[in-house]
């Protein structure tokens, strides 16, 4: 007798209950020409757990424990069950180099896309989360309520460190509460980082004793190594700053985690930025922005970029909406084909962070989507590109938020609010692309 060559279908089961200790995990997936969609989901759930393509002489004892099962599925969308000791404790790696690894690269798949995984509180509770998430807001700037908000000098690159720490000092005095680097800006000859720190921590002093206000900066730490990047943790820390700012998909998730390390023990915030994302969330290849939010909520981020819907970045209304519960709530429940109930147990809820193309004309619409208590903004062009500059700039944001929070038509507010009025003449309502 010929001896089988696959056992793919023994990682599918229709009939499974995944259990309570079970990663669950959500794929949006189109087979390969020629190969039907049974044949592939056997596949997925094989090769992302403890299977391969070909029947084996020996199997250890363990194996049955430790298969994963494709258990539902409807039209494009599977579910697969993880059983939790197939991945090592407090380690979203170990997670992600089954669910999110080879699989993406198999021949007999087409498209797949990890929309969403739901782990159970027993995998949770091997991390620590975001030191503040949305206690930030009480805590680091002792206010109530949000928003936060935020300016990145612009154009990205460019200026001297003194020349972006005096930009600061005018971003700072117009009303705004952050200063944050650009994802690009990191140590460039032109702009050292440790002279950044040192000068922008110069012109912070100044401008808290100005405006007795907290004044915060989100400043890069993004680097070649982690050496390199504690060092600059640490420098910033130094400076007396609550925040750093760190591109976590370009650091890699082992730097994440690494930094929140050394967050907690500073007790500082984590402002992540999401710059090459793109490359994987956006259609329907790879994992969703959905995923990559839930990832760095347990790796430990305080604020994320997650979208605005209205702005020059692309992010659907339902998903940016979806991945917002699901990063400020403490469990959230099932939307069908898009995210998986999750109950976070003790990780604290994140900040969402809105940026890209926004300017005071769209900020109402933009809070009615987002609401104003939780959130971050960030407006880089949209302050330094009022004609009477950036302190203005400024100004003109903070007045459009003053105007929605008294429920007052930009317009009518810009009556009696210059730096508001000339930014409407300028920008109007305009959604930037
Ligand atoms: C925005 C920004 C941010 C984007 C990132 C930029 O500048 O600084 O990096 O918001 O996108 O470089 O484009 P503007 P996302 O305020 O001048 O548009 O927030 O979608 O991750
Ligand atoms: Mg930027």
């Amino acid at each position: 007798m010929v001896e089988k060559i696959s056992w793919y279908e023994e990682f599918v089961d229709f009939n499974y209950k995944p259990k309570e200790s079970d990663v669950i995990c959500l794929f949006r997936l189109e087979p390969s020409k020629g190969m039907n969609l049974k044949e592939v989901i056997g596949r997925i759930a094989s090769e992302s757990s403890c299977g391969t393509w070909v029947t084996l002489s020996k199997l250890p004892s363990r194996i049955n424990k430790l298969k994963a099962y494709a258990f539902w599925n409807k039209g494009k969308f599977l579910k697969v069950a993880y059983p939790l000791e197939l991945f090592e404790e407090a380690s979203i790696n170990s997670f992600l180099s089954g669910p999110a690894g080879n699989i993406f690269g198999m021949k007999a798949v087409n498209k797949l896309k990890l929309m969403d995984a739901s782990f159970p509180i027993k995998f949770l509770k091997g991390f620590k989360g975001p030191n503040y998430g949305k206690d930030a807001i009480k805590k680091i700037f002792r206010r109530k309520r949000g928003p936060i908000t935020a300016v990145v000098p612009k154009p990205k690159l460019g200026f001297s460190a003194r020349e972006h720490a005096e930009i600061a000092y005018k971003i700072w005095i117009g009303g705004i509460d952050c200063i944050k680097d650009d994802e690009n800006l990191s140590n460039q000859k032109f702009n050292r980082f440790a002279d950044r720190v040192r000068l922008i921590s110069k012109f912070r002093e100044k401008a808290e004793k100005v405006t007795g206000n907290v004044k915060e900066a989100f400043i890069n730490v993004t680097a070649q190594n982690l050496e390199e990047m504690e060092k600059r943790i640490k420098l910033i820390h130094n400076y007396g700053f609550n925040y750093f700012m760190l591109d976590v998909v370009i650091s890699g998730f082992t730097a994440v985690g690494t930094a929140s390390e050394l967050a907690h023990d500073f007790n500082m915030a984590i402002h992540g930025h999401r710059a090459m994302h793109a490359m994987f969330t956006r259609h329907d290849h790879g994992m969703s922005m959905l995923m990559l939010a839930k990832i760095m909520r347990i790796l430990g981020i305080d604020q994320l970029h997650i979208g605005t819907v209205i702005g020059k970045l692309e992010g659907k209304k339902e998903e940016v909406l979806a991945t917002k519960e699901l990063i400020t709530k403490e469990e959230v429940a099932e939307i069908p084909f898009l995210r998986l109930e999750q109950k976070w147990g003790k990780i604290k809820p994140m900040l969402p962070v809105a940026s890209g193309g926004l300017h005071p004309g769209i900020l109402p619409e933009l809070f009615k989507l987002y609401g104003t208590t939780d959130i971050v903004i960030q407006v880089g062009g949209g302050t330094q590109g009022h004609p009477l500059g950036a302190e203005a700039g400024a100004k003109a944001v903070i007045q459009a938020i003053e105007a929605y929070h008294q429920g007052i038509e930009l317009e009518e507010y810009s009556k009696t609010h210059k730096e508001l009025r000339i930014a409407l003449e300028k920008f109007g309502k305009v959604h930037p692309v």
